[in-house]
């Protein structure tokens, strides 16, 4: 592991290593080991799943919300999110075409301007909010409002080049009638938002008042830009007060629960970890860090994430624990988990994301996909979470592992998880969810985050010549958003990543940002694309001769993120066995 530079502040240098995982992707082709063949082979492949999956659901399912693709039919899923009867839709309800809202940005990365251009006529002529539907807040921000303000952007980016004409701003139009949709949601005396609304009329009488961590905490970057897209500050306040209020409810370890209710801010479920309930919210931290610059995210995000390593890390796996007191609770391992290796990479953690990364790999060829969870200290599928729905989370962790080592191991992982999706749930009318993992039995849903985050990832790993003129994040939904000064608190307009500049590698040319080599230039300078990043964990001890009198003189280790101790000889280290 690289030791810190001199020259940036801890949260600097995480900007750098984020920017770079879209900065450093302009390598030729086969520099790699891989071939150039077998690249080519693999990214068809991926676009050969991906409108599979799209046309089925444009000829069986659309404009309703996502695709029955063993029956080729259709299901409104976003207001079945909410549970609600759909008798109580309107006769004429259509749904919201939520897979081609979703797969709109994917379409762009993809290359596909035409069908893109299509849909966004199609929504902006059609799509309407203003539906007496109760909806989940989290799953409409993610995947309906990230959905559209990504599109939103890239439209605006790329409207030169469509044929009917410039881009009207309609998607923004449409992101704003649903952002204000929303406001009610946060109108409770604590500022953390209801689970559930209805589109048309607010808070429901009666309404449950039990959320989510994730469901209040991963609000920020859609909210966020629609805010600065519009000019209207009250999505980006709404989101930051709930995200201050869930932060306030920590418990002295710096851990939150799972669940909690929004009138009382009192947490209802104190066993939390990294997977589903909680997961984005952890995400949210950082990207939101990345994405607008502000110190808070950083100081919420580290102290969170040093807190999940201390607390659920055993080994590669992380497991759960009671926020009070940090005893473990369940030992499972969750198909949901898979994204953290991803976040890791992207803050520097690349040796623990591997190690992470390699044992759900581990899990994937044992049973051929992942299952939705599995008992570590039983060693056995948990007995009723045994479905894989076409979850995106182990593909995402590859992409970015891919992009942070370019170690063609995981173009290979990729080719595992293409030739699984294929074999296993590919079926005439698009992809199955799988139901039983021990049966390969399959049910009859194609959720739209396999067109937003499934295929886009497993394509980003082959191609990613979308990354390479612009910085992006990707939201948890996996639509992307780009890195702009002008949303930026520390960056002025002269540091917009826009001008490229190539540096001189002993491997290969690394296309480095205005921004990066700004912030940095050390940080270009770095031998090898494999060199992993500075460990967002690492306190270097006090003495560069590790020396030390007390504990207090040693730092936390970067790859365990464990805190080292004083030895009896004077030498800082971790002296107590880590697995
Ligand atoms: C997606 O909707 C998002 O990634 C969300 O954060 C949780 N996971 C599902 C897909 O598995």
């Amino acid at each position: 592991m690289r030791s810190p530079g001199p020259c940036l502040p801890a949260p600097a240098r995480l900007v750098v290593a984020a920017l770079l995982l879209a900065a450093l992707t302009g390598g030729a082709v086969g520099a790699d080991g891989y071939g150039r063949a077998r690249r080519l082979h693999m990214k068809n492949k991926v676009l050969e799943m991906f409108y599979h999956a799209y046309d089925n659901y444009m000829t069986y399912a659309f404009p309703h919300d996502e695709l029955k693709p063993l029956t080729k039919s259709f299901t409104d899923s976003l207001s079945e999110l909410g549970n609600l009867n759909l008798e109580h839709l309107p006769q004429d309800y259509s749904g919201s075409a939520l897979t081609l809202v979703e797969s709109l940005s994917s379409l762009v990365v993809l290359g596909n301007l035409t069908e893109f251009e299509r849909g966004v006529l199609w929504l902006s002529e059609n799509l309407t909010f203003d539906v007496d539907a109760r909806i989940n807040l989290f799953e409409c921000n993610i995947r309906l409002l990230g959905g559209l303000i990504s599109a939103h952007i890239l439209a605006k980016d790329y409207s030169s080049q469509f044929k009917h004409g410039l881009y009207q701003d309609r998607l923004l139009h449409l992101a704003d009638s649903l952002g204000n949709r929303f406001l009610p949601a946060f109108e409770t005396p604590t500022g953390l938002p209801y689970a559930w609304i209805n589109l048309k009329y607010g808070v429901m009488e009666n309404e449950t008042t039990e959320t989510s961590t994730s469901g209040c905490g991963s609000l920020i970057l859609e909210m966020g830009v629609l805010s600065r897209l519009t000019g209207d500050s009250r999505y980006e306040a709404a989101a930051l007060r709930a995200l201050r209020k869930l932060w306030s409810m920590r418990s002295s370890l710096n851990l939150v629960g799972t669940t909690l209710d929004v009138l009382t801010g009192k947490w209802i479920e104190y066993s939390s970890g990294i997977g589903a309930g909680v997961d984005s919210f952890y995400e949210y931290l950082i990207k939101a860090y990345i994405l607008f610059g502000s110190d808070e995210y950083w100081d919420m995000f580290h102290s969170a994430y040093l807190a999940v390593q201390k607390y659920f890390r055993h080994g590669p796996w992380y497991h759960e624990a009671d926020m009070r007191t940090g005893e473990a609770t369940h030992w499972q391992l969750t198909s949901l988990q898979a994204f953290w290796p991803g976040l890791q990479t992207l803050l520097g953690d690349v040796t623990a994301a591997n190690l992470s990364h390699r044992e759900f790999y581990n899990i994937w060829q044992r049973f051929g996909v992942l299952p939705e969870r599995y008992l570590l200290d039983y060693g056995m599928l948990h007995p009723t979470e045994k479905y894989y729905p076409l979850r995106p989370e182990f593909a995402e962790s590859t992409f970015y592992l891919y992009q942070a080592t370019k170690d063609p191991w995981y173009l290979e992982v990729g080719e595992a998880i293409v030739g699984s999706l294929n074999y296993y749930t590919k079926v005439d009318g698009g992809f199955a969810s799988v139901k039983d993992v021990s049966t390969m039995k399959l049910e009859d849903h194609q959720h739209s985050f396999f067109l937003s985050e499934t295929c886009k990832y497993l394509f980003l790993l082959y191609d990613d010549s979308f990354l390479r003129n612009q910085n992006y994040i990707f939201t948890t939904e996996g639509h992307p958003l780009p890195i702009r000064s002008t949303w930026h608190e520390k960056f002025p307009a002269a540091y917009v990543p826009s001008n490229w500049t190539f540096v001189k590698d002993e491997i290969q040319p690394i296309r480095v940002s205005a921004l990066s080599s700004q912030v940095c230039p050390e940080t270009i300078f770095w031998k090898s694309i494999g060199t992993p990043w500075e460990s967002a964990c690492h306190v270097p001890d006090a003495h560069a001769s590790h020396r030390c009198r007390t504990d207090d003189d040693c730092g936390i280790e970067a790859i365990t993120c464990k805190k080292r101790t004083c030895s009896m000889a004077g030498y800082c280290g971790l002296w107590l066995v880590i697995y």
